[in-house]
């Protein structure tokens, strides 16, 4: 049933390539519920969303980034918490970009997310999707072509430290250090999608957004950031977690809340437990 979401995110991923490559990327005065400036293009990839899965028989409500409350409708069991342009504020820089799904039965909730998915906007279209196991799509002139994603090695080379490291916790820099000691690469684009696309591509490391003095509960949210990416890292033979704790086991009490995250190969996060107990 879950494999029913593929065609339809890819649908939505297609129609948001277009606007992506139309679109100026000009900021509107509104800010999203977490403070974000949003650009016309945040609001108009937002709107193909919803058309696409508000749509659907299966969808029974949504919750995106982009909108304080959630939407609900009277059909089907499946909600979808998404953040349909991630990456917003480096598309004038021409980085990529993303979308990011999690797609929960009936509560939007950790232990309620039954698949999840992202679409990165680079060189090429690529899709991944994740249920009981994950599928890696690359856009090519002959349409989606399913790829091979290899699991995580336990051990990588990229360290994706995010956040102002003025503003990180003195045991955090040592943290991040201690890998550039080991010889770990700097993969930094400040697009969380590329950022963690490239890990599970070139095998493993770690990427971390830590709680800072600017941002105390981290900057990135549960439901349509941390969550999805959460089960698509275990699912890759990886782990996920806020420093102590499984992301996948955190409670949720608002919709926009945020959470300290780590993700990354087993030995990375072994790591980040050492020096965060
Ligand atoms: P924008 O959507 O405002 O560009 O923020 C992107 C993001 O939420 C996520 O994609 C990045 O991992 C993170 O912010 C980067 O934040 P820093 O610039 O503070 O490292």
């Amino acid at each position: 049933m879950t494999k029913d979401f593929i065609p339809l995110l890819q649908k939505c991923s297609l129609q948001i390539q277009d606007l992506l490559k139309t679109t100026p990327a000009c900021y509107l005065n509104t800010t999203n519920t977490s403070g974000d400036a949003q650009l016309q293009i945040d609001v108009a990839a937002d709107k193909i969303i919803e058309k696409e899965l508000m749509g659907s028989k299966f969808i029974a409500g949504l919750c995106s980034e982009e909108k304080s409350e959630a939407i609900f409708k009277d059909t089907g069991s499946y909600l979808v918490a998404y953040d349909p342009l991630d990456g917003s504020s480096i598309i004038d820089s021409n980085l990529s970009v993303g979308s990011i799904f999690g797609i929960y039965e009936k509560e939007f909730k950790a232990s309620a997310l039954v698949a999840s998915a992202y679409v990165v906007y680079g060189p090429k279209l690529e899709f991944v999707f994740a249920d009981d196991k994950l599928t890696h799509f690359i856009y090519n002139t002959n349409g989606w072509e399913e790829k091979n994603l290899a699991t995580l090695k336990t051990q990588g080379k990229i360290n994706a430290p995010g956040g102002t490291q003025k503003n990180w916790d003195p045991k955090h820099k040592k943290l991040i250090e201690s890998l550039f000691e080991e010889g770990y690469r700097l993969r930094y684009s400040g697009g969380m999608v590329p950022d963690l696309h490239q890990i599970l591509i070139k095998g493993g490391g770690l990427f971390s957004y830590p709680a800072t003095l600017d941002s105390p509960k981290g900057k990135l949210r549960k439901l349509f950031e941390v969550f999805p990416f959460a089960f698509i890292y275990e699912k890759a033979g990886g782990e996920a977690i806020d420093g102590k704790k499984r992301l996948l086991e955190l409670e949720i009490q608002s919709l926009h809340e945020s959470t300290p995250c780590f993700f990354g190969s087993k030995n990375e996060i072994e790591k980040v437990r050492k020096y965060y107990e």
